[in-house]
Protein backbone atom coordinates (compact mmCIF):
# COMPACT_ATOMS: atom_id res chain seq x y z
CA UNK A 1 0.00 0.00 0.00
CA UNK A 2 3.18 2.26 0.39
CA UNK A 3 3.05 2.78 -3.73
CA UNK A 4 -0.99 4.59 -2.79
CA UNK A 5 0.58 7.01 -0.30
CA UNK A 6 3.80 7.71 -2.33
CA UNK A 7 1.19 8.50 -4.99
CA UNK A 8 -0.91 10.87 -2.61
CA UNK A 9 2.36 13.12 -1.63
CA UNK A 10 2.47 13.65 -4.87
CA UNK A 11 -1.09 14.20 -5.55
CA UNK A 12 -0.65 16.77 -2.81
CA UNK A 13 1.80 18.86 -4.68
CA UNK A 14 0.00 19.30 -7.75
CA UNK A 15 -3.26 19.63 -6.45
CA UNK A 16 -1.80 22.84 -4.20
CA UNK A 17 0.13 23.87 -7.47
CA UNK A 18 -3.46 24.09 -8.96
CA UNK A 19 -4.92 26.12 -6.07
CA UNK A 20 -2.14 28.57 -6.39
CA UNK A 21 -2.03 28.74 -9.79
CA UNK A 22 -5.25 27.31 -12.05
CA UNK A 23 -7.86 30.05 -13.18
CA UNK A 24 -11.11 29.67 -10.28
CA UNK A 25 -14.60 29.68 -11.12
CA UNK A 26 -17.73 27.54 -12.23
CA UNK A 27 -16.97 24.34 -15.11
CA UNK A 28 -20.23 23.77 -17.25
CA UNK A 29 -21.13 20.50 -15.57
CA UNK A 30 -22.37 18.75 -12.26
CA UNK A 31 -21.01 15.69 -10.27
CA UNK A 32 -23.03 12.91 -8.83
CA UNK A 33 -24.18 14.65 -6.45
CA UNK A 34 -26.02 17.96 -8.49
CA UNK A 35 -23.36 19.91 -7.24
CA UNK A 36 -22.15 22.59 -9.90
CA UNK A 37 -18.11 21.47 -10.19
CA UNK A 38 -15.66 24.24 -9.60
CA UNK A 39 -12.64 24.45 -12.68
CA UNK A 40 -10.65 22.99 -9.58
CA UNK A 41 -12.50 19.96 -8.78
CA UNK A 42 -12.49 18.55 -12.12
CA UNK A 43 -8.61 19.52 -12.40
CA UNK A 44 -8.10 17.81 -9.10
CA UNK A 45 -9.89 14.88 -10.40
CA UNK A 46 -7.86 14.67 -13.47
CA UNK A 47 -4.69 14.72 -11.65
CA UNK A 48 -5.62 12.05 -9.08
CA UNK A 49 -6.99 9.94 -11.63
CA UNK A 50 -3.80 10.16 -13.93
CA UNK A 51 -1.61 9.69 -10.69
CA UNK A 52 -3.29 6.55 -9.66
CA UNK A 53 -3.45 5.07 -13.53
CA UNK A 54 0.05 3.78 -13.26
CA UNK A 55 -0.32 2.44 -9.47
CA UNK A 56 -0.45 -1.62 -9.61
CA UNK A 57 -1.77 -1.90 -6.54
CA UNK A 58 -4.87 0.10 -7.88
CA UNK A 59 -7.90 -1.61 -9.31
CA UNK A 60 -10.44 0.87 -9.25
CA UNK A 61 -11.21 4.41 -8.60
CA UNK A 62 -14.53 6.12 -7.09
CA UNK A 63 -14.81 9.69 -7.39
CA UNK A 64 -17.08 12.46 -5.65
CA UNK A 65 -16.21 14.40 -9.17
CA UNK A 66 -17.24 10.64 -11.23
CA UNK A 67 -20.80 8.95 -11.55
CA UNK A 68 -19.77 5.33 -11.13
CA UNK A 69 -16.41 2.98 -10.29
CA UNK A 70 -13.77 3.53 -13.01
CA UNK A 71 -11.69 0.59 -13.34
CA UNK A 72 -8.03 0.74 -13.97
CA UNK A 73 -6.42 -2.65 -13.92
CA UNK A 74 -7.79 -6.61 -13.40
CA UNK A 75 -4.87 -7.43 -11.05
CA UNK A 76 -5.10 -4.58 -8.73
CA UNK A 77 -5.82 -5.20 -4.88
CA UNK A 78 -7.16 -1.59 -3.87
CA UNK A 79 -10.08 0.22 -4.51
CA UNK A 80 -9.46 3.99 -4.06
CA UNK A 81 -12.56 5.93 -3.14
CA UNK A 82 -11.62 9.99 -2.92
CA UNK A 83 -13.26 13.24 -2.70
CA UNK A 84 -10.68 15.01 -4.59
CA UNK A 85 -10.89 19.04 -3.24
CA UNK A 86 -13.69 19.02 -0.41
CA UNK A 87 -14.63 22.57 0.55
CA UNK A 88 -13.44 23.44 -2.95
CA UNK A 89 -15.26 26.90 -2.74
CA UNK A 90 -13.88 28.07 0.12
CA UNK A 91 -10.41 28.62 -2.20
CA UNK A 92 -11.92 31.63 -3.69
CA UNK A 93 -12.67 32.77 0.02
CA UNK A 94 -8.72 31.77 0.63
CA UNK A 95 -9.89 29.28 3.39
CA UNK A 96 -8.21 25.53 3.85
CA UNK A 97 -9.39 22.92 1.47
CA UNK A 98 -8.38 19.12 1.59
CA UNK A 99 -8.33 16.15 -0.62
CA UNK A 100 -9.92 12.93 1.27
CA UNK A 101 -8.79 9.57 0.16
CA UNK A 102 -10.37 5.59 1.42
CA UNK A 103 -8.23 2.50 0.57
CA UNK A 104 -11.09 -0.35 0.42
CA UNK A 105 -10.13 -3.82 -0.51
CA UNK A 106 -13.34 -5.99 -1.29
CA UNK A 107 -16.76 -4.65 -1.26
CA UNK A 108 -16.76 -0.56 -1.11
CA UNK A 109 -18.44 -0.91 2.30
CA UNK A 110 -16.82 0.40 5.89
CA UNK A 111 -15.54 -2.88 7.14
CA UNK A 112 -13.17 -3.18 4.28
CA UNK A 113 -11.35 0.41 4.79
CA UNK A 114 -7.96 -0.90 4.66
CA UNK A 115 -6.84 2.94 5.18
CA UNK A 116 -7.36 6.40 4.80
CA UNK A 117 -5.24 9.78 3.87
CA UNK A 118 -6.35 13.52 4.01
CA UNK A 119 -4.70 16.26 2.50
CA UNK A 120 -4.95 19.70 3.59
CA UNK A 121 -4.30 22.73 1.83
CA UNK A 122 -3.92 25.29 4.63
CA UNK A 123 -1.17 27.65 5.34
CA UNK A 124 0.87 24.73 4.94
CA UNK A 125 0.57 21.60 2.90
CA UNK A 126 -0.07 18.60 5.67
CA UNK A 127 -1.29 14.74 5.10
CA UNK A 128 -2.43 12.60 7.36
CA UNK A 129 -2.73 8.33 7.22
CA UNK A 130 -4.30 5.90 8.95
CA UNK A 131 -4.39 2.26 8.85
CA UNK A 132 -6.38 -0.64 11.46
CA UNK A 133 -3.34 -1.10 13.50
CA UNK A 134 -1.57 2.21 14.59
CA UNK A 135 -2.83 6.27 15.58
CA UNK A 136 -2.84 8.37 12.37
CA UNK A 137 0.62 9.84 11.44
CA UNK A 138 0.98 13.58 10.68
CA UNK A 139 3.32 14.93 8.13
CA UNK A 140 4.28 18.19 7.11
CA UNK A 141 5.79 19.12 3.86
CA UNK A 142 8.42 20.69 4.16
CA UNK A 143 11.10 21.80 1.84
CA UNK A 144 9.39 19.80 -1.08
CA UNK A 145 9.22 16.60 0.91
CA UNK A 146 6.77 15.06 3.59
CA UNK A 147 8.43 14.96 6.99
CA UNK A 148 6.80 12.78 9.68
CA UNK A 149 5.72 15.01 12.37
CA UNK A 150 3.77 12.99 15.38
CA UNK A 151 0.91 10.75 15.96
CA UNK A 152 -2.39 12.13 16.34
CA UNK A 153 -4.35 10.98 19.78
CA UNK A 154 -7.45 12.61 21.09
CA UNK A 155 -7.88 13.63 24.70
CA UNK A 156 -11.00 11.75 26.82
CA UNK A 157 -12.79 15.06 26.35
CA UNK A 158 -12.37 18.15 24.12
CA UNK A 159 -13.12 21.94 23.69
CA UNK A 160 -13.89 22.16 20.19
CA UNK A 161 -17.69 22.31 18.44
CA UNK A 162 -18.04 21.67 14.72
CA UNK A 163 -21.60 21.70 14.19
CA UNK A 164 -22.35 21.24 10.62
CA UNK A 165 -25.83 21.58 8.66
CA UNK A 166 -28.18 24.77 8.58
CA UNK A 167 -29.25 25.27 12.07
CA UNK A 168 -33.10 25.68 10.98
CA UNK A 169 -33.29 22.28 9.99
CA UNK A 170 -31.84 20.65 12.97
CA UNK A 171 -33.86 18.23 15.11
CA UNK A 172 -34.99 20.01 18.46
CA UNK A 173 -33.03 17.21 20.09
CA UNK A 174 -30.02 18.06 18.11
CA UNK A 175 -30.48 21.87 18.80
CA UNK A 176 -30.64 21.61 22.53
CA UNK A 177 -27.70 19.01 22.26
CA UNK A 178 -25.26 22.01 20.54
CA UNK A 179 -26.16 24.83 22.80
CA UNK A 180 -25.63 22.79 25.65
CA UNK A 181 -22.26 22.06 24.68
CA UNK A 182 -21.71 25.89 24.41
CA UNK A 183 -23.37 26.03 27.65
CA UNK A 184 -20.74 24.12 28.69
CA UNK A 185 -17.73 26.60 27.56
CA UNK A 186 -17.34 24.67 23.79
CA UNK A 187 -15.66 26.94 21.17
CA UNK A 188 -17.04 27.16 17.89
CA UNK A 189 -14.53 25.79 15.16
CA UNK A 190 -16.25 25.65 11.80
CA UNK A 191 -15.40 27.14 8.58
CA UNK A 192 -17.57 24.91 6.26
CA UNK A 193 -14.70 22.64 5.02
CA UNK A 194 -14.74 19.01 6.60
CA UNK A 195 -11.02 18.55 6.16
CA UNK A 196 -9.73 21.39 8.26
CA UNK A 197 -12.66 21.40 10.47
CA UNK A 198 -11.85 17.33 11.30
CA UNK A 199 -8.51 18.58 11.69
CA UNK A 200 -8.16 20.82 14.32
CA UNK A 201 -10.52 19.07 16.27
CA UNK A 202 -8.11 15.76 16.19
CA UNK A 203 -5.06 17.93 16.63
CA UNK A 204 -6.25 20.11 18.71
CA UNK A 205 -7.01 17.14 21.14
CA UNK A 206 -10.76 16.50 20.75
CA UNK A 207 -14.32 17.79 20.80
CA UNK A 208 -17.20 16.99 18.24
CA UNK A 209 -18.16 17.67 14.39
CA UNK A 210 -21.09 16.86 13.71
CA UNK A 211 -23.28 16.98 10.44
CA UNK A 212 -26.48 15.33 11.47
CA UNK A 213 -29.66 14.62 9.63
CA UNK A 214 -31.75 17.72 8.78
CA UNK A 215 -35.42 18.41 7.36
CA UNK A 216 -33.76 19.85 3.91
CA UNK A 217 -30.82 16.50 4.09
CA UNK A 218 -32.75 13.87 5.97
CA UNK A 219 -29.42 11.56 5.47
CA UNK A 220 -27.14 13.97 5.79
CA UNK A 221 -24.55 15.56 3.14
CA UNK A 222 -21.24 13.81 3.68
CA UNK A 223 -20.69 11.04 1.30
CA UNK A 224 -20.11 7.56 3.04
CA UNK A 225 -17.16 6.71 1.21
CA UNK A 226 -14.75 9.13 0.80
CA UNK A 227 -15.85 11.59 2.80
CA UNK A 228 -17.14 9.90 6.05
CA UNK A 229 -15.68 6.79 6.24
CA UNK A 230 -12.37 7.21 5.88
CA UNK A 231 -12.54 10.16 8.78
CA UNK A 232 -14.05 7.42 10.90
CA UNK A 233 -11.01 5.77 10.60
CA UNK A 234 -9.07 8.72 11.13
CA UNK A 235 -11.12 9.07 14.47
CA UNK A 236 -11.28 5.44 15.86
CA UNK A 237 -7.64 5.10 15.34
CA UNK A 238 -7.14 8.20 17.09
CA UNK A 239 -8.90 7.50 20.45
CA UNK A 240 -11.97 9.02 19.27
CA UNK A 241 -15.55 7.35 18.01
CA UNK A 242 -17.59 8.13 14.35
CA UNK A 243 -20.79 6.99 14.39
CA UNK A 244 -24.21 7.68 12.50
CA UNK A 245 -27.44 9.29 14.16
CA UNK A 246 -28.45 5.50 15.23
CA UNK A 247 -25.54 4.87 17.48
CA UNK A 248 -24.00 2.61 14.40
CA UNK A 249 -20.00 2.66 14.14
CA UNK A 250 -19.58 4.44 10.54
CA UNK A 251 -17.03 2.00 9.47
CA UNK A 252 -19.40 -0.40 9.70
CA UNK A 253 -21.90 1.56 7.05
CA UNK A 254 -22.85 -0.61 3.85
CA UNK A 255 -23.56 1.94 1.11
CA UNK A 256 -25.63 0.77 -1.49
CA UNK A 257 -24.77 3.47 -4.34
CA UNK A 258 -21.27 4.75 -4.18
CA UNK A 259 -22.62 8.66 -3.80
CA UNK A 260 -24.61 7.69 -0.26
CA UNK A 261 -24.34 9.99 2.60
CA UNK A 262 -24.72 9.36 6.26
CA UNK A 263 -25.63 11.07 9.10
CA UNK A 264 -22.49 11.96 11.29
CA UNK A 265 -20.86 12.77 14.55
CA UNK A 266 -17.24 12.38 14.86
CA UNK A 267 -15.50 13.42 18.37
CA UNK A 268 -14.18 12.27 21.81
CA UNK A 269 -15.80 9.88 23.92
CA UNK A 270 -17.77 12.35 26.78
CA UNK A 271 -18.86 14.14 23.58
CA UNK A 272 -19.86 10.84 22.05
CA UNK A 273 -21.36 9.40 24.84
CA UNK A 274 -23.34 12.60 25.66
CA UNK A 275 -24.58 13.30 21.82
CA UNK A 276 -25.95 9.18 22.37
CA UNK A 277 -27.56 10.47 25.49
CA UNK A 278 -29.02 13.30 23.54
CA UNK A 279 -30.60 10.99 20.84
CA UNK A 280 -31.59 8.58 23.20
CA UNK A 281 -29.20 5.72 22.07
CA UNK A 282 -28.11 3.30 24.54
CA UNK A 283 -24.67 2.80 25.30
P1 LIG B 1 -22.72 23.14 5.19
C1 LIG B 1 -18.19 21.19 1.77
O1 LIG B 1 -19.13 21.57 0.78
C2 LIG B 1 -18.79 20.01 2.52
O2 LIG B 1 -19.01 18.94 1.67
C3 LIG B 1 -17.86 19.61 3.67
O3 LIG B 1 -16.54 19.87 3.42
C4 LIG B 1 -18.38 20.44 4.83
O4 LIG B 1 -18.18 19.83 6.09
C5 LIG B 1 -19.87 20.57 4.51
O5 LIG B 1 -20.02 20.40 3.11
C6 LIG B 1 -20.39 21.93 4.90
O6 LIG B 1 -21.79 21.90 4.64
O7 LIG B 1 -24.10 22.68 4.87
O8 LIG B 1 -22.45 23.28 6.66
O9 LIG B 1 -22.25 24.34 4.40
Amino acid sequence: MNDIFETIKKIAFEIDNAIKTEELGYSDSENSSGEEQLKLDVQSDIIIEKAFASVASVKALVSEEKEGVLELSKSGTYTVCYDPLDGSSLVDVNLSVGSIFGVYEGELEGKNLVASAYVVYGPRIELVIADRKEAPKLYRAIGGEFKFISEIKMNEKGKLNASGGTQQNWADYHKAFIDKLFAEGYRLRYSGGMVPDLHQIMLKGGGLFSYPATTDKPNGKLRQLFEVIPFALMYEQAGGEAINDKGERLLELVPSHPHDTSPCFFGSHYEISALKKAYGIEE
